[in-house]
Formats: C-alpha cells, structure tokens, sequence
C-alpha cells in the first residue's frame, strides 16, 4: 500500500520536507481556498501539483500529488436546491482539469451540514499525549441546552439527558463557549464554521429531508458524475461518516457497510468507490472493519487507517470515544491490513494498474512536541509519524510473512 500524508497546502505548518522524513512517499491534498460548488481550474491544479514536487528553492521534495481529499460536495447537491445543477457541472469540469493533471483518486463525503465532529480537541490521555474527542453527554448538553434544537429531547435516552443536564450546569462560560467552538468552528478538511444561529437556519433546512431522500440525492449525483469520472479514469472515493450516526437531527447515510452498498450497487462503477476509514468506521461496534476490507476490497480506492478508543458512555449505536493509538483502540489493524494487502495481491494478479492502494495514517495525537504546537486539529506531525510508522511495520511484517511462510 502506497504512504501518503494529508497536507492543507503551503500553510500547514508541517513542512513537505517532514513529510518526506516521516516516510511518506505521496501527498494528499485539495485546494481548500476554492469555495465549495465552484471549479477547480488547471492551473489552480497544476501550481499545488508542483508546489507538492519542488521546494521553495527549486529543489525536489521527492513527493507527489497522489490524492484529492477532498474535492468537496455541495450542500445545494446534497439537498438538490439552488444551484446543485450548476455545482453537479462545475464538479465534472473540476474532474476534467484533475485528470488532465494526472490526479485520479478522488475522496469526497456526503456528510449534510455538518463534517467531522469532536467535542473535545485536546483530551489528555494515559500516557499524557492529547486526543482529539468525542462525549456524547457533553454533545447533548450543546443539543439540548446551548443549540435548544426543537426535537432534541427525543433524540436521547433519559440516562443521557440527566448526565447531560448535570454536565451543563457544571459548565463555566469558558467550558460552554470552547464547546460552542469545537462543534461549530469545523474541523480541519471540513466544512466552514457557522455561528450558532447560523448553524440553527442550516439544520432547518433539513427539517423535512429524510435519510431516504439525503440517500437518493447521493445516488442521483454519482448517477451524474460516475460516468464522466469512467471516462476520464477518476476513481471516486466516499469517505464515510465521522461519527458514523445521525447528528442534531441531520441524517447520516454513509456510516456502515449496508449504506456504501446501496450507493456502490446503485451506480455499480469501479469509478464509483470507497475510501475506507477505520477510525470513521471504528466508532460503530456493528461495523466489522477487516470484513469490510474484505467484502468492499474490490471498491476501495483509498483508505484512512486510525484506531479509536469507545469508551463507557452509549446511547444506542451513538458513543463516546476518543482518538487512540493506530495499534490499540477498537480496530484489529492487522487484520485490517492483511485484508487490503490481500486485495492488492489479488489485483496484481489481474495485472490492474491500480493495484497499489494509496493509505494515510489520517489523524495522529499530540505526542512530544506536538503538545502546544498548534496547527491543523488532529493533524499533529510526531503522532502521526509514529502511526506512519507502525502501520509501515504492520505491512512490512505481513507482506514478508506471506512471502516466506506461504
Ligand atoms: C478525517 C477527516 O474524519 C476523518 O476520518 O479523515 O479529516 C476527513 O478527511 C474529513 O471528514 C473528510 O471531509
Ligand atoms: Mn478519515
């Protein structure tokens, strides 16, 4: 599987030439400057291309421009309103400029509103590291008492509302106002932030779009842009949903292996693809991650490969949990590897061009001098490293294991 490392672009404190160092042999990165919906030019294209391939001075970095994550979807797209058709076409023109640049791995997510979401950006953890994290009780304090979203007391169980109503009233202003700001500044990658009644005005235009009709808007855009990726030689990429359940009423349809096969069955492309997340994924003690290496294999055209840590409080499929170490947490990473490995083998059997799988250790927690660094939430340099690097040991090991003991 080929090492790739997430870079938002000449900002990113984390330098190519660490990125080099830790390993990684390709680059994954979008143009986050472009609004979402508008197209992305040939030129835009070809200058982050070369900014990945030379240093500043003209020298090599020795790296390359090998994923697109993301070239991100509209909400007018994903609620088919306003301008989707205009965004549907601005999205194959974008492709169009992509393949003539030579990039063909292109993740996206169908996340409405809302993208990744923790409550927590500097958790400490057992060893003293920090984590990016998830409390379900703090989340439906911001739902139930800071956002007061009408519908909210259906959407939790007794437990949790009497733990949630005790988390708030333990809350100070600065505890409430750094939760306001994790939930609503977005996150890395993500989409733009939103102030509170800006969020308010968003979600209720979701108020009477169901998970079904969210789940035929998914369909009716791959419907649309599949066949324009097949031609160009683009291979799509879903990214599933993080945390893999419905949030503040918004539906989430791409948080288990059922929901990538009516979309994967529906426009039954190899244009048409996953990325898998185990870390997304991971979250859902229903979601068997090396199974659905296994069984999505041949769909897979980029994978994040995180752990996390579920932990105590559960609310149904919802639970808390916090970034852990790639090797620990609720993932078997080995056998997760040892099933994409498998896939790769098998495609090189069939002499396929895409055999190799482009990987990336996706978030990493703040180790050493992480701690205080800032830069992009949960995109720290050492953790991530460290995570390259184990994950590195895991193919390594496996791929000489099945040379020499069959
Ligand atoms: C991460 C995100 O949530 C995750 O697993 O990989 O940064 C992800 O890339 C974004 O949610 C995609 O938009
Ligand atoms: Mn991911």
């Amino acid at each position: 599987m080929r090492q790739t490392w997430r870079w938002f672009g000449p900002k990113d404190i984390v330098p190519l030439s660490a990125i080099r160092q830790a390993g990684a042999q390709g680059v994954v990165s979008a143009l986050h400057h472009v609004a979402t919906g508008a197209v992305w030019t040939r030129a835009e294209i070809a200058q982050r291309k070369r900014k990945v391939a030379t240093h500043a001075d003209g020298t090599p970095t020795g790296l390359t421009w090998d994923v697109v994550e993301s070239l991100p979807v509209s909400e007018d797209i994903k609620r088919q309103t306003g301008s989707f058709r205009a965004h549907i076409a601005n999205y194959k023109t974008s492709m169009e400029a992509l393949a003539a640049e030579g990039l063909t791995t292109v993740c996206y997510n169908f996340m409405p509103v809302l993208d990744w979401t923790r409550t927590d950006l500097a958790f400490r953890v057992d060893h003293g590291g920090r984590a990016m994290r998830f409390d379900l009780a703090d989340f439906a304090a911001f739902d139930l008492f800071i956002l007061e979203r009408p519908g909210a007391a259906e959407d939790f169980g007794d437990a949790l509302k009497d733990e949630a109503a005790r988390r708030f009233s333990a809350m100070d202003d600065d505890a409430k106002a750094a939760l306001v700001r994790n939930l609503t500044a977005g996150l890395p990658g993500a989409a733009d932030g939103w102030t509170l009644d800006g969020l308010r005005g968003q979600l209720a235009l979701y108020d009477t779009l169901s998970a079904e009709r969210l789940r035929a808007h998914l369909v009716d855009f791959l419907a649309e842009v599949v066949p324009t990726a097949e031609k160009l030689g683009i291979r799509l990429c879903c990214h599933p949903d993080d945390p893999p359940f419905p949030l503040l009423g918004l539906p989430r349809i791409v948080s288990t292996e059922a929901d990538y096969r009516v979309f994967l069955d529906a426009v039954p492309s190899p244009a048409n693809g996953v990325t898998l997340c185990s870390g997304s994924l991971g979250v859902r003690a229903d979601n068997d991650l090396p199974g659905m290496a296994e069984r999505l294999g041949p769909r897979i055209h980029f994978v994040h490969l995180r752990n996390v840590r579920r932990e105590a409080m559960a609310d149904g499929i919802r639970a808390s949990f916090h970034e852990d170490e790639h090797l620990r947490g609720a993932t078997d990473m080995v056998a997760t590897i040892g099933a994409l490995l498998k896939e790769e083998a098998r495609r090189r059997a069939e002499g396929r061009a895409d055999a190799e799988i482009p990987f990336r250790p996706d978030h990493g927690q703040d180790i050493l001098d992480d701690i205080g660094r800032g830069g992009q939430p949960g995109y720290p340099a050492i953790g991530r490293l460290k995570g390259l690097a184990e994950l590195r040991g895991i193919m390594t090991a496996l791929t000489h294991a099945s040379v020499r003991y069959g």
